[in-house]
C-alpha cells in the first residue's frame, strides 16, 4: 500500500536530513542547494533499498485519496509542510504527484505562510523535479522561472532519480492560483502537475481533491 511506504520513507528521509539543516544554517541560495545534494547522497548511502509497491498502470492504479499525513501544520510559526511525492502511483504512467494528475490535487495556503515541500522521487523508473509556476496555458514543455525565489528541487531540467529527496522552502507571499510542476521536458505537459492555491481570506491550510483538467 503506498501510503505506508510514504510513511516509512518520509519518517527516514526526515532524520537523515535533519543534521544538514541545522549544521548548514539559512546561508545563500547556492549553500542551501549544494547542502541538499550532500543529504541526497547520505540519504542514499544510508537508507535500505525501498520496496516499491505500485500498480503498473492506470486500471490497477487504487482510487486517489487524500493521506493526512501529506500535510502538517504549524499554526505558531506559520508554516505549513508538505510530503511531495512524485511517483506514487502507477497513474498517468507514474506522472503524477501523491497519485494524482492535471491539477486533481490542490494544497491551500494562506498568504504570508512559509511553505516547506518535501520533495521525494518514489518513481522506480524516470526521474522528476518538482517547481511552483504560474498557472498558464499551454503548459510549459520544460522548467521555467519560479514564481517564489527557491520555490523549486535540485536538478529542475534532469529530475531526481528515484528515491531522491530534496526540500523546498519559500513563503508564499503572493496571493493567487500555481501549479506545482515537474520540469523535467514533457512531464509536466503530460499532466505532471497538481495545484497550489495562496489565499489571503483562509486561516488554516488545506489539501483536498480537485477537479482534474486544463488550467
Ligand atoms: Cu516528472
Amino acid at each position: 500500500m503506498p501510503s505506508l511506504s510514504l510513511a516509512c520513507h518520509s519518517a527516514g528521509g526526515v532524520v537523515a536530513f535533519a543534521p544538514f539543516r541545522l549544521a548548514g544554517g539559512r546561508g545563500s541560495f547556492a549553500t542551501v542547494k549544494s547542502l541538499s545534494v550532500a543529504c541526497i547522497v547520505g540519504v542514499a548511502v544510508g537508507a535500505a533499498p525501498p520496496v516499491v509497491l505500485r500498480a503498473q498502470g492506470d486500471a490497477a492504479a487504487p482510487a486517489p485519496a487524500v493521506d493526512p499525513s501529506w500535510l502538517q501544520v504549524d499554526t505558531v510559526t506559520k508554516t505549513v509542510t508538505f510530503q511531495l511525492v512524485a511517483g506514487l502511483t502507477g497513474l498517468n504512467g507514474a506522472l503524477n504527484f501523491n497519485g494524482f494528475r492535471d491539477g486533481g490535487l490542490t494544497l491551500t495556503v494562506p498568504l504570508g505562510w512559509t511553505v516547506v515541500m518535501h520533495f521525494r522521487n518514489h518513481d522506480g523508473m524516470l526521474p522528476h523535479s518538482a517547481e511552483i509556476i504560474a498557472d498558464t496555458h499551454p503548459l510549459p514543455t520544460g522548467p521555467v522561472a519560479p514564481v517564489f525565489p527557491r520555490a523549486f528541487t535540485l536538478r529542475l531540467d534532469q529530475g531526481l532519480i528515484s528515491e531522491q529527496t530534496d526540500d523546498m522552502r519559500f513563503i508564499a507571499d503572493g496571493g493567487g492560483s500555481y501549479l506545482i510542476f515537474c520540469g523535467v521536458p514533457g512531464h509536466g505537459a503530460a499532466g505532471m502537475w497538481i495545484r497550489l492555491d495562496v489565499s489571503g481570506s483562509l486561516r488554516t491550510p488545506s489539501l483536498v481533491v480537485t477537479p482534474a483538467g486544463k488550467p
